[in-house]
């Protein structure tokens, strides 16, 4: 998507929805020091909806529609519906596929920038109601529900502002109902849906107009049908990463400045929108980017890739289907880096996930779960330099209770602080895994992993940010405690859960 799109869509967003709906996010004064900035952001936390939505770290994304038969990335939108025809269509394959993978949601592409609709619309001709698919009686968004409803996966819905296929486009009153309606149509037909992914490409309709979207009426509608879903992409609870290739940055902050229209208007350099810098992800959330900006808010990132070079299926990439390796370097990238991993699974024409990207995703969920099956810090005892006020209710032994709504926490004041783990006997890992409590918002800025060798500390690891979670890879350590020493924190760090782990050959270190 293009990166101007972004921006501008970013600034609209902020101006018309607040992305915390009603949770912290403190007023803004006139003259404020870097380390009032810097507290005030770390006391900016996310809303229901948007932990839960962290939670879920591994999602799919489903492309299909008329381009999965005609070889296209983007229709024209003049396809005719008859090419729409997939034969042995099985959503409950998807759903099983993406199991298998350890994968937790599916997001539709209910409705593609080619403006066919994979659901029987009531307001437009250009569906499944008119393809030879189930002599037009069939309905795709209810069969992947039903699907899912059965095997416990969540769902969520693309539905793509821009439609070049319907002729309102471009007459903006008249689209945004239109919409709207589509809107309606699929957040109350299907039950719970849990994420609305709205994406930024953007040009023009049929008739060459481009559309003035009424994202505020959009967003109105999505709280009053979904209250439990996120808004993604061009909506205020979850943006984009930045790319389309996977990519994740070293510090992956929840919190980011958002500029007002006015001031984003007036700024020599509009970078806030700009995402990548000399080929690298730029810098969000960063002390510098916080001094700057006079309103904060909560938004996590999403990292979307496909399994395949494209976003729609096309048989002459049957043998380029990611390998586990770089899907695993993503994996680590995206959920061990304080994002949720959206990877993409393009059904063939038949209407299956293809056996190469099946097999790929059974690979995957195998190696993550011989991964993570064993936490070897179970049974061990955590010991920290201090507790908040004494209080047992913030010990170290939480981090280790597995228990996300429980946490250690020192005194108010303290950003540097340590937290040792006594392992049950002498342990080999390769993994760690850092949580941060961030219902009380993402603070750690920095720390160091050392174990305890030779009657000494040794470093084995350090990082930055934590976020929801931070995955680390290192060569094998072999101790019976390791310490966390918390450098630089914004306000004093939380942690509420620590793991090691031990990887066999499925994800060397890159
Ligand atoms: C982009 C779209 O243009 C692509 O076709 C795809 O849907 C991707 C996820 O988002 O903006």
């Amino acid at each position: 998507m293009s990166i101007l799109i972004f921006a501008g869509i970013l600034v609209g967003i902020f101006c018309c929805c607040d992305s915390s709906d009603g949770q912290n996010n403190p007023p803004a004064s006139e003259k404020v020091s870097l380390e009032d900035k810097t507290a005030r952001a770390a006391r900016v936390t996310p809303s229901t909806r948007q932990l839960a939505w962290q939670e879920l770290e591994f999602i799919a994304f489903i492309h299909f529609g008329p381009n999965t038969f005609t070889g296209r990335q983007w229709g024209t939108g003049r396809e005719d519906p008859e090419v729409f025809n997939p034969t042995q269509l099985d959503t409950d394959q998807w759903v099983s596929v993406c199991q298998d993978a350890g994968m937790k949601m599916i997001i539709l592409t209910a409705k593609h920038h080619d403006g066919f609709c994979l659901w029987p619309s009531r307001y437009t001709e250009h569906s499944v109601k008119n393809s030879p698919w189930k002599e037009g009686k069939g309905d795709i968004v209810a069969d992947l529900a039903t699907s899912c409803r059965k095997a416990g996966m969540r769902l969520g819905i693309y539905l793509s502002p821009w439609d070049r296929h319907e002729h309102t486009y471009g007459d903006s009153p008249a689209y945004n109902q239109y919409f709207i309606n589509q809107l309606e149509e699929l957040l109350t037909g299907y039950g719970e849906i849990i994420e609305v992914w709205f994406d930024g490409a953007y040009g023009e309709g049929p008739n060459g107009k481009r559309q003035v979207y009424d994202w505020d009426a959009y967003y109105r509608v999505v709280r009053r049908l979904q209250p439990d879903a996120v808004i993604a992409i061009c909506g205020p609870d979850v943006r984009w990463c930045g790319n389309e290739a996977g990519k994740t940055r070293d510090s992956e902050w929840s919190v980011i400045p958002m500029l007002p229209e006015e001031e984003f208007r007036e700024e020599a350099d509009p970078a806030f929108g700009r995402m990548m810098e000399d080929g690298h992800l730029m810098d969000l959330g960063s002390r510098d980017r916080i001094l700057k900006a006079s309103r904060l808010a909560w938004f996590p990132a999403e990292v979307n890739t496909s399994i395949r070079p494209s976003w729609f299926y096309d048989p002459a990439e049957d043998d380029k289907v990611k390998s586990l390796d770089e899907l695993l370097e993503i994996y680590y990238g995206a959920v061990g880096g304080n994002a949720v991993f959206l990877l993409n699974l393009p059904p063939d024409r038949r209407g299956l996930i293809h056996e190469n990207d099946a097999r790929r995703l059974r690979e995957m969920g195998q190696a993550l779960e011989a991964t993570f099956k064993e936490n070897l810090a179970l049974n061990a005892q955590a010991r920290a330099s201090e507790i908040r006020d004494g209080d047992l209710r913030y010990a170290a032994q939480k981090i280790l209770d597995g228990n996300k709504d429980t946490f250690w926490m020192p005194n108010d004041g303290t950003t540097s602080a340590t937290v040792e783990i006594h392992l049950d006997g002498k342990k080999t890992f390769n993994i760690i895994m850092l949580q941060e409590a961030i219902q009380q918002g993402q603070r750690v800025e920095s720390f160091i992993v050392e174990a305890w060798k030779s009657n000494t500390w040794e470093e084995f690891a350090r990082s930055t940010t934590i976020g929801y979670k931070r995955l680390l890879r290192f060569d094998d350590v072999t101790t019976d405690k390791v310490r966390i020493r918390f450098t630089t924190s914004r306000v004093c760090p939380t942690l509420s859960n620590f793991g090691l782990f031990y990887r066999r050959n499925d994800s060397p270190i890159r």
